[in-house]
């Protein structure tokens, strides 16, 4: 199975007291039961990455940067390539910007759908809760 996010850990030894500090709280990306960091990018109207793993039920935390210039992009959850039943639709921005968008995983483990709903040919994806 292929981790999709990175897990950080930063110690920092204080040379004057020679105590060690944790300072995971703020550089935190993922740990299990806790939410999890996605950056993704969209260029010439492509996500920069094809499927995205969460566990279930975790909050989600996307951040976007639509780097396409003049161009309407979005992120959107939905059960199935139909796009019928939205889990999450986030707001269409303008590129060049970025936005963060935050969701909770659907309880039940399955493959699910994403995609950018102002290209829903050109960009989608498969959105796998664990
Ligand atoms: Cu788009």
């Amino acid at each position: 199975m292929t981790e999709t996010a990175t897990e950080t850990t930063v110690e920092v030894v204080n040379e004057t007291t020679n105590e060690t500090t944790n300072e995971t709280e703020t550089e935190e990306i993922v740990s299990s039961g806790e939410s999890v960091t996605f950056d993704l990018s969209a260029l010439n109207n492509q996500f920069n990455t094809d499927e995205i793993s969460v566990p279930a039920g975790a909050p989600v935390i996307i951040n976007f940067d639509n780097q396409d210039e003049g161009v309407d992009h979005n992120f959107a959850v939905y059960e199935t390539e139909a796009a019928v039943e939205v889990i999450f639709r986030g707001d269409v921005i303008t590129g060049p910007a970025q936005i963060s968008y935050t969701f909770t995983a659907p309880e039940e483990p399955g493959d699910y759908f994403f995609r950018c709903d102002v290209h829903p040919a050109q960009m989608t994806g498969r959105f796998v809760v664990t």
